[in-house]
């Protein structure tokens, strides 16, 4: 990763950098190390299985803060034939955004912040029968090796933000989320060339955590059937995209 350099002069006049950090770099480290280890945790008391479909299982927690449904959720799914790099390359991007994405109305890139690092503006479809929302987070992408032999996790982390350039603007409200993707690749029957790898032997294991604030009022049974419904379409959708996408291209690990 190259951070934006800042450079400092020595007193013989040399320039030195020195890694350039951002004004969210902390929030955006310690958010993705809790996802980390929230990840691990076991499956246990109050996850509730609510839909399983093939190789992906998602689970819910129902959980209300103030009336209002927060429900954690988590999905775990195996994917063959893509790396975790793909898929969180092509969970980023905001090239490839639109389409694989039902739920949106429009996204843009309001602010850089490094390399890996943006912030996003989005606006949602109305899907309840109340105000429309709109959201403002950053978006972070990451690669973590384990060990010299291991295939690297990928994860991507979103996380709401405020941002001057997205003031609220009623009645419009705002979701408040924190949101991760996390990969690993799998590689099967390894050959004794890596270079020999070929889809076939590849799976991704992805795990996709949200904690989402609808961030105003809506009927809990109304909030529960939308997600329901629509987390396992957003993966299924996305990973066929994804899939799709890669088929023909070199394998990106
Ligand atoms: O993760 C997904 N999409 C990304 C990229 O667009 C953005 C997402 C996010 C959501 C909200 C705020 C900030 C960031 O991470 C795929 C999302 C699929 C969503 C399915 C819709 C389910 C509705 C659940 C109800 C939540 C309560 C309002």
């Amino acid at each position: 990763t190259i951070n934006e350099a800042t450079f400092a002069a020595t007193s013989n006049g040399e320039n030195i950098s020195v890694k350039g950090k951002h004004r969210l770099a902390n929030d955006v480290e310690r958010v993705v190390q809790e996802h980390l280890t929230y990840v691990r945790e076991e499956m246990c008391d109050g996850w509730d299985l609510i839909h399983e479909e093939g190789e992906m299982k998602v689970y819910r927690r129902e959980v209300e803060e103030n009336g209002i449904v927060v429900d954690p959720l988590k999905i775990f799914h195996a994917i063959q034939g893509v790396t975790g790099h793909e898929i969180c390359h092509y969970f980023w991007e905001y090239q490839h955004r639109m389409e694989w994405e039902t739920t949106l109305d429009s996204t843009k890139i309001i602010e850089a912040l490094d390399q890996d690092t943006v912030i996003f503006f989005q606006m949602h479809k109305r899907v309840w029968p109340t105000a429309q929302r709109d959201s403002c987070f950053w978006s972070h992408i990451r690669c973590i090796s384990n060990s010299e032999e291991d295939q690297p996790t990928w994860l991507v982390v979103n996380y709401t933000t405020p941002h001057p350039l997205a003031p609220i603007k009623p009645p419009q409200v705002r979701l408040i989320a924190n949101v991760a993707m996390i990969c690993e690749t799998i590689i099967n029957e390894p050959p004794l060339n890596p270079k020999d790898i070929k889809r076939e032997n590849i799976q991704c294991k992805l795990a996709y955590v949200a904690f989402v604030n609808p961030g105003g009022w809506v009927p809990s049974a109304a909030v529960r059937n939308v997600a329901k419904r629509e987390y396992p379409r957003f993966l299924r959708r996305f990973t066929s995209y994804v899939i799709e996408q890669t088929r023909d291209k070199p394998i990106l690990f």
